[in-house]
């Protein structure tokens, strides 16, 4: 894996499960969205992971919302613009193909089934292998979710199978933390970087809840790049909460130039993850 100096850093400002009503300062709208987007490059982010919700705040996969979001975040920013097909634990894995409609840079894609919570994060085989095909069709890079150290292994035969994504790297990031996935702790994390396959050429981490700042002195020191945002932790210290995303991704900017691997620019990060560029001139 070549090594980097810059480190990237991924802001996911919203995810699918968090309520509007229990957290108002979660970004749900186009204007929130763009209005946190633009302040979060500014701080330092070079992606955005974005989970879209509708008029009543509730997470979405209708093509109208996904695309308005796409075009809005590529005219108003330079960040790298990754969909969720994630989505929620609801959302029908048909739909959740149907995400690449709307042109994303970049996409994630969870390497298999994991327990999330109290339900079930569904990702059988044979829809990671399809999305993995249409993703390489559409000229959109995967971002794949390691939610598991059984996923590396699932992202290996995907790569065996069909060869290289769009854009010849491989970017993976490893979501621990997750109550039924890999805990959030250096040691889980540096076994599944250990066991990365050959092909990979860049790997981030975040971690959930309270394994969220450890999870990033980890990722930084073994070389990896952050992933920050309220969809993962919403907590900044003891008892205080995340107002703004800006906040998050300050600090792994800053925790990134005291480890001498600034914020990457997007730019940068283009290069690194192989995207098309999609932007008009
Ligand atoms: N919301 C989770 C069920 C992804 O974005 O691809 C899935 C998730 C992963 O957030
Ligand atoms: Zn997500």
């Amino acid at each position: 894996m070549a090594t980097t100096p810059g480190t990237l850093i991924t802001v996911a400002p919203t995810g699918a499960e968090l309520s509007k009503s229990d957290f108002p300062q979660l970004p749900t709208t186009l204007e929130e969205l763009v209005e946190t987007a633009v302040a979060c490059e500014a701080a330092g982010a070079s992606m955005i992971h974005l989970h879209i919700r509708d008029g009543e705040h509730r997470p979405t996969l209708d093509h109208g919302h996904l695309k308005a979001a796409v075009d809005a975040l590529r005219e108003q920013t330079s960040l790298v613009v990754q969909l969720s097909t994630g989505g929620s634990v609801h959302d029908p894995l048909e739909q959740r193909l149907t995400v690449l409609d709307a042109e994303p840079d970049s996409c994630s894609l969870t390497c298999g089934t994991t327990n999330f919570g109290d339900d079930v994060f569904l990702n059988p085989y044979g829809f990671i292998s399809d999305l993995y095909v249409q993703a390489q069709e559409r000229e959109v890079v995967p971002e794949f979710e390691l939610f598991d150290l059984g996923h590396v292994a699932a992202l290996a035969r995907l790569i065996d199978a069909h060869g290289l994504p769009f854009g010849g790297k491989v970017h993976v990031d490893f979501v621990t933390g997750v109550p039924g996935g890999m805990p959030g702790n250096p040691a889980a994390l540096l076994a599944g970087v250990a066991m990365l396959p050959a092909e990979v050429t860049s790997w981030a981490a975040t971690g959930i809840g309270r394994t969220h700042l450890p999870i990033a002195a980890a990722a930084l020191a073994a070389g990896g790049h952050l992933r920050v945002g309220m969809e993962d932790n919403v907590v900044f210290s003891r008892g205080v909460q995340v107002q703004h995303n800006r906040e998050l991704v300050e600090r792994a900017a800053h925790l990134a130039e005291v480890m001498q691997r600034p914020a990457m620019s997007t730019q940068d990060a283009r290069s690194m993850l192989g995207v098309k560029d999609r932007r008009t001139a």
